[in-house]
């Protein structure tokens, strides 16, 4: 029968190593859950909207209308990816520009535009129809995305 003999200093030794991997682990998982610096695969929050329309006769049998963004306002993390998926319903287009970037499209009826966003900085971004921007144009035709 052969026994296994070690020495004192070995045990010391694999005592050490043991320790020294044990708190390694632990402060990595710490570390890990405390600080996470990167996000593999985040789902971006998707938040959708419709082109919609007021529209009436005046008593004197004036037609008036007004186009619309719904929700008119949204609201949205800051750092967090972000789609948002505007369909067409009411008119045929609408042409958009989002105020402070860069991004720019067309809504088209019976069709879904969607956006793919970050927003880096805090603060009220307007989505404006260029068409329908103002009541004079048969707006307003904005809508205020408020990133907090
Ligand atoms: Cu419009």
């Amino acid at each position: 029968m052969k026994l296994l003999v070690l020495k004192k200093s070995s045990i010391i030794a694999i005592f050490f190593t043991i320790l020294i991997i044990g708190i390694g682990s632990l402060w990595a998982y710490k570390t890990q859950h405390s600080y996470p610096t990167v996000s593999l695969g985040e789902a971006p929050e998707t938040i959708e909207l419709v082109t919609g329309e007021f529209k009436t006769k005046t008593a004197d049998g004036k037609e008036i209308e007004s186009y619309r963004w719904d929700p008119g306002t949204i609201v949205v993390e800051k750092d967090k990816k972000v789609q948002l998926v505007i369909h067409g319903v009411n008119g045929d287009a609408h042409p958009f520009h989002i105020e402070g970037t860069n991004i720019k499209g067309t809504v088209k009826k019976g069709k879904a535009t969607v956006v793919n966003v970050t927003f880096t900085k805090e603060g009220t971004y307007r989505l404006i129809c260029e068409t329908h921007a103002t009541m004079e144009n048969n707006g307003p035709m904005i809508a205020y995305i408020v990133v907090d």
